[in-house]
């Protein structure tokens, strides 16, 4: 296994990976679950995404052009192992995309007092078709955290990379996005 450490590159050279989220059911102090977001930007040399469409996240689970596909939104954390997938494949990649960003969130954290710190054996963790390259364990990692930048994938001289980040935020999807359109 390849670990990654934070800010370290490596190139890429399979086509297909898989983005794994993964935690344990349980409830915060207010009886609510937890609901964490896996979700994919893909963008263009200005930094900005492609469409709308090229966000790729619960309520829009495919990109045009299927590179990157979302199995589906998870409440609560229930299941083993993945509970939220996002599956990329390079072969599939619009031209124009040169930067992937990958991001977990955790769904109306301000409105439910919520962050990382509370959330059992959560994990998000890239794994490519034979072997896990990268994984943060987001309570110890993240902990006062909502929203974690953990990784992109992009483009230099015709090669895709892929930097891990691991830059925690208290913020949620919505400032992602602004960022990003
Ligand atoms: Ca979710
Ligand atoms: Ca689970």
């Amino acid at each position: 296994m390849i670990n990654l450490e934070k800010g370290q590159r490596v190139n890429v050279d399979v086509q297909q990976f898989s983005i794994g989220l993964g935690w344990d059911t349980n409830q915060s102090n207010t009886g609510v679950d937890f609901d964490l977001d896996a979700s994919a930007f893909i963008l263009g040399e200005n930094k900005k995404l492609l469409s709308d469409e090229n966000f790729v996240f619960y309520n829009n689970l495919k990109s045009p052009d299927g590179s990157v596909i979302h199995t589906g939104d998870n409440l609560t954390g229930e299941g083993e192992g993945d509970d939220e997938s996002i599956l990329i494949d390079l072969a599939k990649i619009s031209p124009l995309a040169t930067e992937i960003c990958f991001v977990v969130t955790i769904h109306k954290a301000d409105e439910r007092k919520q962050n990382f710190g509370q959330v059992h054996n959560s994990f998000i963790r890239v794994c490519d078709k034979n072997e896990e390259i990268m994984k943060y364990e987001l309570e110890e990692d993240f902990s006062i955290e909502t929203s974690v930048e953990f990784g992109r994938l992009y483009k230099k001289n015709g090669q895709w990379k892929f930097e891990a980040i691991g830059l925690g935020y208290k913020q949620g999807l919505q400032e992602f996005i602004n960022k990003y359109n």
